[in-house]
């Protein structure tokens, strides 16, 4: 062993072991070898909620529940097809002694310009796509949400949010839920009334980890959760990411954003059917509204309220190279399995490459696009017998770079981005 075994005095040569005066001179060298780099972190902590720190506020929406005669078809023709309705279209569309047509009695969402609620806020050309969906409500996360609501219907009815922070008095649906009646003026706001929600908006309301900068969900009527879907209360609810958000609430890495409802609207058991039957059909004494042609008649198979390609082409366009969002929702009952389908283009789902996605009732899926192909394409919903039914629309990419290539309709007035 002897010379190789250490002694005590050899083992304490190690920096533990260094006299207490040169432990002192590295510490003070390394202080002040760092100090530049605390005292430029310092300054950068101190700079940045200036530069990028959002400040919420309270973004307020007046929106009233309204009476409103309501046509999925108002062009009268198959846009799909550019020919008059055919024997099969005609089953859903075409009005007689006892059918209702196209035009149905539907309770829906609008916005007004305040508090008086006498005068609707005019539909921006961005939301023009949205037809019988209520108008959009944006927030940051941050946020506070408050819906000015007034009911001016001729029943109950409401306004319950997905996604959003509410308390009771915010949750608009009627249930036993152990709450004082001072807690349920939300649940059911009778016809002339106005009555105020507030949400807050958390982290946990907006984008999660593996969502882009911005998240959709639906707000929809609750009193009469059947009635009032079929009757059409619904809308959208977008919150963004402060980090990413435009002054008005829009994601900054988006140039398009558009909401589509897949709905088998069943006007059957709409709160309106025995109006619409007096009011519309022929011969309104002859109607058995337990008719089974008659049933089928009703079930207007819907893309933002409208059938066979009805919604407006012009609403649906977009530029080759946009930054689109797609916000896609589903709503009603067990035949409402729907798989919008893009013509043209593809987008990503769920972090997924695809050009179909999957609604169920009451689901929301976000997708984004950009479109490389110009032209008017085929969106639509991939069930076969909901295509038989109308399940259609189109939209338009359009190319500034070669303006015929949307079907020759200008140029867009939209200059775009380049891939
Ligand atoms: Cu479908």
């Amino acid at each position: 062993m002897g010379n190789h075994a250490m002694t005590p005095q050899q083992a304490r040569t190690g920096p533990l072991f260094w006299p207490r005066w040169i432990l002192l001179l590295m510490v003070l060298g390394l202080v002040a070898a760092l100090a530049p780099i605390f005292i430029l972190s310092g300054s950068a902590t101190a700079t940045a909620p200036a530069k990028g720190h959002y400040v919420p506020q309270t973004r307020t929406y007046f929106i009233g529940a309204d009476e409103v005669d309501w046509n999925y078809a108002p062009t009268g023709s198959n846009q799909i097809t550019g020919e008059p309705f055919d024997a099969a279209a005609a089953v859903f569309t075409q009005q007689g002694p006892q059918r209702i047509g196209s035009t149905y009695i539907k309770s829906l969402y609008r916005e007004y310009t305040d508090s008086s609620f006498r005068t609707l806020k005019p539909r921006i050309a961005a939301d023009q796509h949205l037809g019988m969906l209520g108008p959009v409500i944006r927030a940051v996360v941050g946020d506070t949400i408050k819906v000015i609501f007034k009911n001016n219907l001729d029943r109950p009815a409401a306004v319950h949010a997905h996604g959003v922070f509410y308390d009771k008095g915010s949750e608009g649906a009627p249930y036993n839920d152990g709450t004082s009646a001072a807690d349920h003026g939300d649940d059911a706001v009778t016809p002339g009334t106005v009555y105020t929600y507030s949400y807050k908006v958390p982290d946990r309301a907006g984008p999660g980890p593996m969502d882009g900068s911005s998240v959709m969900w639906m707000y929809h009527s609750h009193t009469d959760e059947v009635g009032d879907d079929y009757a059409g209360l619904v809308g959208p609810m977008v919150i963004t990411k402060a980090s990413t958000a435009r002054a008005d609430g829009t994601p900054n890495d988006v140039d398009r954003e558009f909401f589509v409802q897949f709905k088998v609207s069943d006007e059957n058991a709409s709160p309106y059917l025995q109006r619409n039957i007096a009011r519309f059909a022929g011969d309104p004494a002859s109607v058995d509204p337990d008719n089974e042609e008659f049933g089928e008649s009703n079930l207007m198979h819907s893309v933002n309220g409208y059938v066979f390609g009805n919604l407006p082409l012009d609403a649906m366009t977009m530029a080759k190279g946009d930054r689109v969002r797609w916000y896609l929702m589903g709503m009603g009952t067990e035949v409402d399995l729907h798989t919008p389908h893009w013509h043209g283009n593809t987008a990503t789902a769920l972090g997924m490459r695809t050009d179909v996605v999957s609604l169920l009732p009451a689901t929301m899926v976000t997708a984004d696009m950009v479109p490389d192909n110009p032209g008017t394409w085929l969106f639509h919903c991939h069930v076969n017998d909901h295509i038989s039914a109308g399940m259609l629309v189109r939209y338009r990419v359009r190319d500034a770079a070669n303006p015929d290539s949307g079907n020759g309709n200008g140029t867009g007035g939209h200059s775009g981005h380049t891939l």
